[in-house]
């Protein structure tokens, strides 16, 4: 069968992927063919300002020269061994992430969910192995409203429809509570049988709700108080998207999380990465916790195939000595202030509200979220060059790549201000 040439129209390639494809999401219509920095091109040549990253999985900018580099290097010469043998990148990685992020160990995976899944497992068996709960009995805390991935355990411990519906029986042992509830927390943790308490530091795909100052570290407490693992998923806030290098770091001025500042850090006893960890350019995430979790892990009792691969590896470490040199925590917590304080003087009656932290954004629509106000303004937002999505109604999100600039954040607010006055 031919191979299609690049002489496809943006038609064709949606048209092909409705017939091809199964119909698991609903796309803005663009067709990407090209990437660079801040900045993705369709198929027509049309040049638009990425507000998405991927879902902050491309904070480093699109097809970032340096991790590119270490893809087509290391692809050249070793792509994947299994876990059957050592592979000459992995130790030089988690010797790397491990120092970077402030943990003893790590375990590498692919995809966030997969992290997800690994930190359930290892809560579990930590649960009994160290905690001592009675087998089969162990039970893990989630919030209302999260977002850990679409696996069925995961989808278990959701309270969204469209990601549960039809999809049970569903995984036992899940406890939910509203996000940003203290009281709440410490009553179910009343239960010996919690093991773990799982939680977003901030809420992406709810609409980019930042709990209340001081809930992470007061709920750390009260996990602590009652020997219960936090868990924190920053598959989405890590890697600087948040202006710091994780969420969990709270405002700390280094921006990196091995100064430990006593005042905002709250080290996580597992911390789940995913998305940026590679800088969007190969599925890598991982597990960190300490010896005397991560341990109770022994041979064959976890992994995947490519789990840890050398081309992961490689990839990942370029990815994270790019945050680093290019100081992209400090540039997210800047230049995210100076993108709300310039939403926010756009003054528009459409924008209800703006929130986020770092250059995590979200404006809310001043309409019902089943309107398809927040659509149409993307649509609008997509023919004017700037290309962001609505998440649950009437939520825009507002994520550039960490790379922008100050004034190519003027260029993007003018483009907003220009198509909300439309409306
Ligand atoms: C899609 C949402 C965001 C995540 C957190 C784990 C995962 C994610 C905090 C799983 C993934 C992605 C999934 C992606 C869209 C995006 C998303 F809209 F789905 F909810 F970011 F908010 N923990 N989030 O945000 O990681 O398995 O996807 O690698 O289209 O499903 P994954």
């Amino acid at each position: 069968m031919e191979t299609m040439t690049n002489t496809l129209t943006s038609k064709q390639a949606m048209d092909l992927e409705d017939q091809y494809g199964a119909h698991n999401y609903h796309p803005l219509p663009v067709v990407l063919d090209r990437g660079e920095g801040v900045f993705v091109w369709d198929l027509e040549g049309n040049k638009y300002f990425d507000f998405l990253s991927s879902y902050s999985a491309v904070n480093q900018g699109h097809c970032h020269p340096r991790i590119i580099g270490a893809l087509t290097g290391q692809a050249q010469k070793l792509t994947l061994t299994s876990r059957a043998f050592y592979n000459s990148v992995l130790g030089e990685f988690e010797k790397y992430a491990t120092e970077y992020f402030g943990f003893d160990k790590i375990l590498p995976m692919n995809t966030g969910a997969e992290a997800v899944e690994t930190a359930i497992k290892l809560a579990r068996k930590w649960g009994y192995e160290k905690k001592g709960i009675s087998e089969n009995q162990a039970k893990i805390i989630f919030c209302e409203n999260n977002f850990h991935g679409r696996t069925v355990t995961i989808v278990s411990a959701s309270n969204d429809p469209d990601a549960r519906n039809n999809f049970g029986p569903f995984t036992p042992g899940i406890i939910s509570i509203p996000y940003n509830d203290l009281n709440a927390l410490a009553k179910e943790l009343e239960d010996e049988n919690v093991c773990a308490f799982i939680v977003e530091p901030i809420q992406g795909e709810a609409g980019v709700f930042v709990p209340d100052e001081g809930f992470l570290a007061k709920a750390q407490a009260l996990c602590k108080s009652k020997n219960v693992l936090f868990v924190a998923d920053e598959v989405q806030t890590g890697i600087a998207r948040t202006g710091s290098l994780l969420a969990v770091c709270g405002d700390c001025s280094c921006g990196k999380t091995c100064e430990k500042d006593p005042k905002t850090y709250i080290q996580p006893d597992v911390l789940i990465l995913g998305k940026a960890i590679s800088g969007g350019v190969f599925p890598v995430s991982a597990v960190f916790a300490n010896n005397d979790i991560m341990e109770v892990i022994r041979p064959g009792e976890h992994g995947s195939t490519f789990g840890g691969n050398p081309l992961a590896c490689k990839v990942a470490l370029a990815a994270l000595e790019v945050v680093k040199d290019e100081n992209l925590a400090h540039k997210a917590n800047e230049l995210g202030k100076y993108l709300r304080s310039q939403l926010e003087a756009i003054g528009s009656p459409l924008i209800k509200l703006v929130r986020g932290k770092g250059l995590l954004n979200a404006i809310v629509i001043n309409d019902t979220p089943d309107s398809k106000t927040a659509w149409n303004i993307c649509l609008r937002l997509k023919e004017n060059g700037l290309l962001a999505k609505p998440t649950h109604g009437n939520i825009i999100r507002f994520a550039p790549p960490l790379v922008i600039t100050q004034s190519q954040i003027d260029e993007c607010v003018t483009i907003i201000g220009n198509v909300l006055s439309e409306f």
